[in-house]
């Protein structure tokens, strides 16, 4: 079986992250989106609730499993036996960053990273980006799937 690791923070999931992981539901045979249980940073979502909006959008794929993890990535990859991580590129300034950590994570456990261009029409879309822009009323309807929307207005209102 072909398995491929999403990991990220989804706080919240927009819909950049969702064309990376459709996109990969399409190359293999199945995919774990891996969601970090960030100890450090301060979220808007828990860890349960980026979870349920992922499983939320993701049910319409028959392929994708929704995961928490903590710790380092490359320990879930080997637990869950996991040989690949694929992650969406948008732009060179993320390219530094990535191939550090896809270069770190091989050294240490052999797990090869696939990079997934970005579609023109999320290049410029991040999850932080996105909260700002709803925190000072800004419309986002359009950069995040129909339930994410609702849930940022309700944590926004309460
Ligand atoms: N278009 C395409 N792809 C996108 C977009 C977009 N608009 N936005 C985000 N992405 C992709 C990127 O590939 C990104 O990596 C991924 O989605 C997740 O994005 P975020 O912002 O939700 O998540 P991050 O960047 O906070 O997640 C970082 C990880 C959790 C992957 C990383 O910190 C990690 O692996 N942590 C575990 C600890 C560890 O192993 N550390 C050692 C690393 S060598």
């Amino acid at each position: 079986m072909r398995r491929v690791v999403c990991p990220g923070s989804f706080d919240p999931v927009t819909n950049g992250h969702l064309d990376i992981i459709g996109r990969a539901s399409r190359l293999y045979d199945e995919v774990v989106v891996a969601v970090l249980i960030n100890m450090s940073k301060t979220t808007m979502f828990t860890t349960d609730e980026r979870a349920e909006m992922l499983r939320e959008v993701t049910k319409e794929y028959g392929n994708v499993r929704v995961e928490k993890f903590h710790g380092l990535l490359v320990d879930f990859c080997r637990e869950n036996d996991i040989p690949v991580i694929m992650k969406g590129l948008r732009a060179v300034s993320d390219f530094d960053y990535e191939l550090q950590m896809a270069q770190m994570n091989h050294r240490m456990a052999g797990i090869e990273t696939v990079f997934m261009p970005t579609s023109p029409d999320h290049s410029f879309l991040s999850s932080s980006l996105l909260k700002d822009i709803a925190r000072y009323g800004g419309d986002v309807s359009g950069l995040v799937p129909a339930h994410v929307n609702e849930r940022l207005l309700d944590r926004l209102k309460g």
